[in-house]
């Protein structure tokens, strides 16, 4: 696909490519909020398309109206100035701020593509997905955005003009979109993909099973669970990255993680931690998307606690903080013991005072520099000694079998025999030591 993906400036190699962003909004107050909105989908663009084009020419288009026109969303006059706009810039792609139904896509593309164009109409769904199936790397995280995939974006396939995506939703994609609409055609394609859904859905299910033994197994060694989570592109792969040496891909994509990764941490005091990186969020997360992203998200539902990366030098710090906490209560991960880290302070002259975190910690850091990571370890061994603490214990050799309980419960941090019985120290919740309370003999 990208040998023929875009124009090529004439005499340079340069390949190009014009895309048209386009945005409706209901009432003038959202104005400045469809301008951040735009804004934010020129970089879910930019990272789509970053491997198949050298330059891509934006153009935006924006309508204020009560409501969308039913066959086009946008106006007959707009529809028309977007025509226009295409047809005199090369305009490949056409994305629209929202979701459209597939007849709406249908009707866009007949009316905006110049006579035998390629150009496609897709919405910020399909890219995000396109970014999804990209960025996909292990066989969970494929079948989850195939899946998607086939549920959302194959029935908004027109079969005109390129696929935007060559992995993962390729077979999906590629099967249905690659074909002209016949009715015919469309009606098989439609049993097609439901039963591929099906035998994905199939797949996936023995997959998120074995994540479920896995993580049963994590909480049974009781070893805490710390989640990364934030807004895409907020610093988490690069935090994990600097705190374990975990070695994975962090780049200045949006979603460049779809697949979370858990590495061990020691902290200071010797008490270990696992710390799982997780998928960015997104303001208007596809609501298909979560679910079909459930099983990975859950990471950050079962963890004990949560480290909310904020990218402190972003303009829209605020909306992305409050986006994360809207979609960690919509997952059910919400009122855990959390770290607010203030992430990127190296691009900051000042750090900002007043930090708007409510009850909790915060911290600012520089995942990159490092700046900041002590004390952010500090904050993570005070926050799990205030649910977990370190208590000593004696068990005398008759009542070894409370020894096993202990262990399955708590984290072990030293043991000794001496003439009374075991001495044991560990790090344990209120629960276990309210259990074993006869032999704590320290706490
Ligand atoms: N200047 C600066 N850049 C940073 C810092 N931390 C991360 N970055 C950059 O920010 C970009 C995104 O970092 P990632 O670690 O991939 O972000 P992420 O939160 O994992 O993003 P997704 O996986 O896409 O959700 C990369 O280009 C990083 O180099 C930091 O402390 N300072
Ligand atoms: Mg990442």
């Amino acid at each position: 696909m990208a040998e023929n993906f875009g124009e090529i400036y004439e005499g340079t190699g340069i390949r190009r490519f014009g895309v048209l962003l386009v945005s409706l909004y209901f009432s003038a107050h959202d104005a400045e909020k469809t301008e951040k909105s735009l804004d934010e989908l020129k970089s879910l663009v930019d990272t789509a398309l970053s491997d198949d084009v050298d330059k891509i020419d934006f153009y935006y288009m924006t309508q204020c109206r009560p409501a969308p026109e039913a066959a086009t969303y946008i106006g007959a006059g707009k529809v028309e100035e977007a025509a226009e706009l295409s047809k005199n810039n090369d305009i490949g792609l056409v994305v629209f701020d929202c979701e459209l139904s597939p007849s709406q896509i249908r009707n866009l593309e007949k009316e905006i593509a110049p006579e035998n164009s390629d150009l496609r109409v897709i919405d910020r769904t399909m890219l995000i997905l396109d970014i999804f199936a990209r960025h996909a790397v292990t066989g969970e995280g494929k079948l989850q955005v195939e899946i998607a995939q086939l549920r959302y974006t194959a029935p908004r396939l027109t079969g005109k003009g390129q696929q935007l995506s060559r992995q993962g939703g390729a077979s999906a994609s590629g099967s249905v979109g690659a074909r002209g609409p016949g009715e015919t055609k469309l009606e098989t394609d439609r049993r097609h993909v439901k039963r591929r859904i099906a035998a994905l859905e199939e797949q996936l299910n023995t997959l998120e099973n074995t994540r479920e033994t896995m993580r049963k197994q994590r909480e049974k060694s009781n070893i805490p669970v710390i989640a990364i989570v934030g807004y895409t592109n907020a610093g988490k792969s690069t935090l994990l990255n600097r705190l374990t040496d975990a070695g994975i891909l962090a780049a200045d994509k949006l979603f460049a993680t779809l697949d979370p990764t858990v590495r061990k941490l020691e902290l200071p005091s010797g008490l270990q931690v696992l710390l799982t990186d997780t998928v960015g969020f997104i303001n208007d997360l596809p609501h298909g998307l979560v679910k079909a992203f459930k099983s990975t998200l859950d990471e950050a539902r079962y963890a004990d606690m949560l480290l909310i990366i904020i990218d402190a030098s972003d303009e829209n710090a605020v909306m992305k903080k409050e986006v994360t906490e809207k979609t960690l209560s919509e997952l059910g991960a919400g009122g855990k013991p959390t770290i607010y880290v203030f992430n990127k302070c190296d691009r900051l002259a000042v750090k900002p005072e007043n930090v708007f975190c409510g009850e909790n910690k915060a911290v600012y850091i520089s995942a990159v520099t490092g700046e900041g990571t002590e004390e952010l370890l500090k904050l993570i061994e005070d926050e799990l000694s205030s649910f977990r603490k370190k208590v000593k214990f004696l068990f005398p050799f008759s009542d070894q079998k409370q020894l096993n309980v202990l262990y399955g419960k708590a984290s072990v941090l030293s043991s000794e025999y001496t003439d009374e019985g075991t001495v044991v120290e560990a790090m344990a919740d209120g629960k276990t030591c309210g259990m074993l309370k006869k032999y704590i003999i320290e706490s």
